[in-house]
């Protein structure tokens, strides 16, 4: 009997101790892949309602759940089809050779990073302007901040159908706004222009229907809102310094 009282103290302490580590993991899994390497759909690093009101629930939950799964599942089946070994594959080196794949693994592949890399590059309001190296680059290639917005908000707005725009890192170094159809991205080979992209934005109906109809220019105003730019910056330093 005497002994409990301790016991329960070393129990609050042990179970202390797990709760801090558990309670740090989902920030240590938000914090850490910026480069996207996995072919399996991963948690979204926020709850469906996170992004309201810019983006509403129900938008969320059915983007991830089934839009965003379905190319994973999509993928995963293609990859079997055409032999790809994921365990030794790197997806980015797939996907700059995605011309010898078939269209299915073509769209697939891309929705897939696409998605898994939106769900990282935004997170719950307020965004902050960027600061750092990003800030200055952005400076330098667009003359301004605001210039920048408007050049990568036109290509979202000005792309026919379904796409995405990106800010990209070129392979000189310089970044550029460009804009893909469907689910392809500036990594492929078959890109028009190619890059690494650090920023980018689903303009599929998907994306914002729901809440926006017909509005994609709203559902792109209030995207801004929700940039992770801490993200961009990580992957812009990525791509500038392992060349
Ligand atoms: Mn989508």
């Amino acid at each position: 009997m005497s002994s409990q009282p301790q016991n329960r103290r070393q129990f609050l302490k042990n179970s202390g101790k797990a709760g801090i580590a558990i309670a740090t993991m989902p920030l240590i899994t938000k914090l850490a892949p910026f480069s996207i390497t996995e072919y399996q759909q991963q948690a979204l690093p926020y709850a469906y309602n996170a992004l309201e009101p810019f983006i509403d629930t129900m938008t969320m939950e059915i983007h991830y759940t089934k839009h965003a799964a379905a190319y994973a599942k999509n993928l995963a089946d293609a990859c079997v089809a055409e032999k790809v070994d994921t365990t030794n594959t790197n997806l980015t080196d797939l996907l700059k050779n995605i011309s010898k794949y078939s269209v299915k693994m073509r769209n697939n592949a891309g929705g897939h990073y696409n998605h898994e890399l939106f769900w990282q590059l935004m997170k719950p309001a307020p965004s902050t302007a960027p600061t750092g190296t990003i800030a200055d680059a952005i400076q330098k290639q667009f003359g301004s901040f605001a210039n920048f917005q408007t050049a990568f908000s036109d290509a979202a707005k000005a792309r026919f159908g379904s796409g995405w725009a990106w800010l990209i890192v070129k392979t000189d170094g310089s970044l550029a706004v460009c804009s893909t159809p469907n689910q392809d991205n500036p990594l492929m080979d078959i890109a028009e222009t190619k890059g690494f992209p650090v920023l980018g934005i689903d303009v599929w109906e998907h994306a914002y229907y729901l809440k926006y109809q017909n509005k994609r220019p709203d559902y792109i105003n209030n995207w801004w809102n929700l940039v992770n730019w801490e993200l961009v910056q990580k992957r812009y330093t990525a791509a500038t310094t392992s060349k």
